[in-house]
C-alpha cells in the first residue's frame, strides 16, 4: 500500500483576515473554512498541512520544508506573488508539483496583479473561485502527488533530502 501522500497548503500575507475583512472582494468565509474544504477535498486520500504567515521569511522556510516534507504544494503566495524574487528562488528548488492558488481572479483586476512570480514555476494556477479555488487546487496537487510516485511517500523524501 503506497504511503500516503503530503500535500502542503501555504498562505501568504494578510489571509488570516479572511472573511473578516473586506468581504466583498474576498467572501464572508475565514481561513480555518478554507482549511476545512481542503481537508474535506483531499479525504482519506492526502495529509493537508494548512499554513498562513505573514512573514516572507517564515514562508520560505516553509517551501524549503516542502521540498523535503511534500508530495505537493498548494500555495496562495498572496502579495508576494506580486513582488518576491527570494520565494521564487525558493521555489525553484522544488521538484515536487505546484499549484498556485487565488480566491479573486487577479488578472481581472489591477495591472500589477496581473503577473506572479509563482506563476514562471507552478504546474498550474487555479484562480477566481474563491475557496472553491483551494478545493479545486488541493484535487490536482493530489492527483499530481499520485501521477509522480516517486514523489510520493518516504521514498520521495529521502531520494530529495
Ligand atoms: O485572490 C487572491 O487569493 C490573492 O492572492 C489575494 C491577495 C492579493 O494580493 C492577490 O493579488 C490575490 C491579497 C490577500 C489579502 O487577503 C485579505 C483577506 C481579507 C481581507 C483583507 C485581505
Amino acid at each position: 500500500m503506497p504511503e500516503t501522500p503530503v500535500i502542503y497548503v501555504l498562505n501568504g500575507p494578510n489571509l488570516n483576515l479572511l472573511g473578516v475583512r473586506e468581504p466583498e472582494i474576498y467572501g464572508r468565509e475565514t481561513l480555518a473554512d478554507v482549511q476545512a474544504l481542503c481537508e474535506a477535498a483531499a479525504g482519506d486520500g492526502a495529509k493537508i498541512v494548512f499554513r498562513q504567515t505573514n512573514h516572507e521569511g517564515e514562508l520560505i522556510d516553509w517551501v524549503q520544508q516542502a521540498r523535503t516534507e511534500a508530495s505537493a504544494l498548494v500555495l496562495n503566495p498572496a502579495g508576494y506573488g506580486h513582488t518576491s524574487v527570494a520565494l521564487l528562488d525558493a521555489l525553484k528548488t522544488l521538484t515536487i508539483p505546484i499549484v498556485e492558488c487565488h480566491l479573486s481572479n487577479p488578472a481581472a483586476r489591477e495591472r500589477f496583479r496581473h503577473k506572479t512570480y509563482v506563476s514562471l514555476v507552478a504546474t498550474g494556477v487555479v484562480s477566481g473561485f474563491g475557496p472553491q479555488s483551494y478545493e479545486l487546487a488541493v484535487m490536482a496537487a493530489v492527483r499530481l502527488a499520485r501521477s509522480s510516485p516517486e514523489r510520493s511517500g518516504s521514498a520521495a523524501r529521502s531520494s530529495q533530502a
